[in-house]
């Protein structure tokens, strides 16, 4: 087992894998920015260093310091959290090179899962469902002959991209060309690498995503589906575990091709496997994020598998501590992403003082946070600053049992997105289960007349 851990990363999630690896036995290095000298990933880590000014450029992805600082701290694995260097393939050969292992997936997986088009490839070849589109495509006449095919409308995707960056979707072919240079264009600025590719557009399609861990002896498990349909300009608010829009038959089918993409990648690691579900519960292959994720923690609730700790494990060559058939899915789980951000001003990032602060509790109830009374919330980073999740026997009683949290949850001093909650959880499209991915733009205006 490693000797100590680098948390590459910040707030909740470093604060979420100190919590693991204390409870392993391994002691911690914490890195921070100037900004957060007083963020509590500092405090909970055996040791924190201070690798930069404010700017996440000059910190928290700031290879060279990150990597001088676990050679320095005697660090002998990095766990890259999620965003920042987390899927950066070229970090993860870096680690590799300097004798650090980085608790991921290695660089070439992660390069070959961060191209689309070429993941999208490797499924069809292994008969993976995957949404009727193109390769790489850079001819606008084959681009046209393409779309008329399949008809309109579709979805222009950078293969560098993922998470709905840079994509655009086309209604006629007229829009076709200059979309496409439009998408060519915004990719080379955002991803440095200008391919795009075409996806036949499904209309409001739920986004259901399978939890996977596979280790390094050959064994794969699969935690269920979680239906994150509910995001506004692609960032979730809303994740629950197991999806309300999906029967047994479609469940079983997901976890089976789940376990295929794993096998067809020869996946090591913890991963999440995104599909689309259309109307007809047909389901897509949309793409594999080789991190953990935000929401990882509502499939821990049902499985009671500690995730970040079987990460480390398989990392560290062990095998996983469950095997499928231990593991018994249970209950419902809901999360919501608490933002310090103005509901009423179109979610604009507030900045500020926590002045008041306190967190819901009881029977099923969990908060992943980093914020504390008198925390300062620094303007530079994303601005998720709790994760309040609830776990019930039934969907009912954890939709009852999250809105008495978010009466419950006070912070005071900055505005934060608990009164959107509140009044998302009591909605009757929410309640019913019938959403998609549509349901958040419907929701807004009705929020916006209250
Ligand atoms: C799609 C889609 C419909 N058809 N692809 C890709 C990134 C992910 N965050 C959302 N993505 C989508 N890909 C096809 N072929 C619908 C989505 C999608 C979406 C697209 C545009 C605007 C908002 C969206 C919210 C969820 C899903």
């Amino acid at each position: 087992m490693f000797r100590k851990i680098l948390i590459a990363n910040r707030g909740e999630v470093a604060v979420r894998i100190i919590r693991s690896c204390r409870e392993m036995g391994i002691p911690t290095v914490s890195v921070y920015s100037e900004a957060d000298v007083n963020s509590l990933h500092v405090s909970l880590a055996t040791e924190s260093y201070c690798i930069g000014p404010k700017e996440s450029a000059k910190s928290y992805l700031n290879v060279q310091a990150i990597i001088a600082t676990a050679l320095l701290s005697g660090a002998d694995a990095i766990h890259p959290g999620y965003g920042f260097l987390s899927e950066n393939a070229d970090f993860a050969d870096i680690c590799k090179a300097h004798g650090i292992c980085f608790i991921g997936p290695s660089g070439d997986v992660i390069r070959r899962m961060g191209d689309k088009a070429q993941a999208r490839a490797t499924m069809a070849n292994k008969k993976i469902p995957i949404t009727p589109g193109t390769g790489i495509i850079k001819d606008i006449k084959e681009a046209k002959k393409f779309c008329k095919k399949i008809g309109y409308p579709v979805i222009i995707k950078a293969t560098a991209g993922g998470g709905g960056k840079g994509m655009r979707i086309v209604n006629e072919e007229k829009e076709l060309e200059e979309n496409m240079s439009l998408c060519q264009t915004e990719a080379q600025s955002f991803f440095g690498n200008p391919d795009v590719y075409i996806e036949k557009y499904l209309q409001n399609p739920r986004h259901i995503e399978v939890q996977i861990l596979a280790d390094k002896k050959g064994n794969v498990i699969q935690l269920g589906e979680r239906d994150c349909s509910i995001q506004r300009r692609h960032q979730k608010l809303v994740e629950e575990t197991p999806s309300p829009g999906v029967n047994k038959a479609v469940r079983e089918k997901l976890a089976k091709t789940a376990i295929e993409v794993v096998k067809a990648v020869q996946y090591e690691g913890v991963g999440t496997i995104e599909f689309l579900l259309d109307k007809d519960n047909n389901f897509y292959f949309m793409e594999m994020n080789t991190r953990l994720q935000v929401e990882h923690g509502i499939s821990e609730m049902i499985s009671n598998v500690d995730i970040v700790r079987e990460q480390v494990c398989i990392a560290a060559g062990l095998p996983l501590s469950v095997k499928q058939s231990d593991i018994k899915l249970q209950g419902h789980a809901i999360e919501c992403r608490i933002n310090a951000e103005d509901p009423d001003k179109n979610f604009m990032p507030m900045a500020g003082v926590i002045k008041g602060y306190n967190a819901p509790g009881g029977f099923g109830v969990r908060v992943d946070s980093h914020v504390y009374s008198d925390y300062e919330i620094p303007p530079y980073y994303d601005s998720l600053i709790s994760k309040l999740i609830c776990w019930a026997p039934t969907r009912q009683q954890a939709i009852r049992k999250m809105y008495r949290a978010l009466k419950e949850y006070a912070i005071v001093g900055t505005k934060t997105t608990i009164p959107f909650y509140q009044m998302l959880i009591e909605d009757a499209v929410f309640i019913s289960g019938k959403f998609d991915t549509g349901f958040i733009e419907d929701f807004c205006m009705r929020y916006a007349d209250k």
